[in-house]
């Protein structure tokens, strides 16, 4: 695996939170992620769960993929139809923007108090994306760390990731390597996707987050993870949304909204 390519490096968060108890910051700090078990309620994970089902009968309507100005609702052609024709949800990529219900969820003061544990008082909205890994060859997603795709920011920054269908090893469920967030921005280049070389990931811990509907995932943006392609007949929808704490200049902003969700103040972009 190759180098670190920067002194970027992680800031450890204090073990007095609001909600969260010393030893899940204490595990946060070491391990760069939690699970936090049943975070969602069942009320919340079938909002969510009802937007790939409308996403999919706009994009029906409309012949495929589409853009509503703010949000891309890409689609793919599901390998389960023979015919071709029918159509499944690949990703809405700025739900948040475009999707009330989705902000609603992850605006409110429960989440939020937890993110600010994480990151802070002062909490701005990132970026987000409705993924799903299609049932039967969905693909992989490498190694990598969020942080790479947004360099210039606040390394501080945190993704949730709440699986909306079950994830397990089967249906690609994310995993990730505990610790590696110490280990500062790691070189990424364009292989597969954008990612880190995979050559040492035979030698990694590996922790595998399988999770039920509503359980979340939250790691740092430098926490090396990936996912693989689902080989079971299941889709495995996720949940995903990036925290940050601080708001980056206009000119620094290579990706990402500013949003101000508590505390902070809008950027100007
Ligand atoms: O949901 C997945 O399988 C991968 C998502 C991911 O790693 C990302 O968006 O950075």
């Amino acid at each position: 695996m190759s180098k670190p390519t920067s002194h970027v490096s992680f800031t450890e968060v204090s073990l007095q939170g609001k909600t969260l108890t010393p030893e899940q910051l204490a595990f946060f700090n070491d391990n760069g992620y939690l699970i936090l078990p049943g975070f969602l309620n069942e009320q919340e994970v079938e909002a969510i769960a009802s937007l790939r089902d409308s996403a999919v009968a706009r994009a029906t309507e409309k012949g495929g993929s589409f853009f509503d100005g703010t949000t891309h609702y890409d689609m793919e052609k599901l390998k389960s139809d023979p015919t071709g024709k029918t159509l499944g949800l690949r990703k809405i990529q700025g739900v948040f923007q475009a999707e009330s219900t989705y902000r609603d969820i992850f605006s409110q003061a429960r989440v939020l108090d937890v993110i600010e544990d994480l990151i802070g008082p002062n909490i701005y909205y990132h970026s987000s994306k409705l993924m799903c890994k299609p049932g039967d060859g969905g693909r992989r997603k490498p190694w990598h760390q969020d942080f790479a795709y947004w360099s210039t920011m606040n390394p501080k920054q945190v993704t949730m990731w709440v699986a909306i269908d079950a994830a397990t090893l089967e249906n690609g469920c994310i995993q990730v390597i505990p610790g590696s967030h110490k280990r500062g921005l790691i070189e990424h280049s364009h292989l597969e996707d954008f990612q880190i070389d995979e050559g040492g990931i035979g030698q990694e811990k590996i922790v595998y987050a399988e999770m039920k509907p509503g359980d979340a995932l939250i790691f740092s943006v430098l926490t090396l993870h990936a996912s693989d392609p689902n080989l079971s007949p299941n889709s495995r929808l996720g949940a995903i949304i990036d925290y940050d704490c601080e708001p980056v200049s206009a000119e620094n902003n290579q990706y990402g909204s500013t949003t101000p969700l508590r505390g902070g103040v809008a950027q100007v972009q």
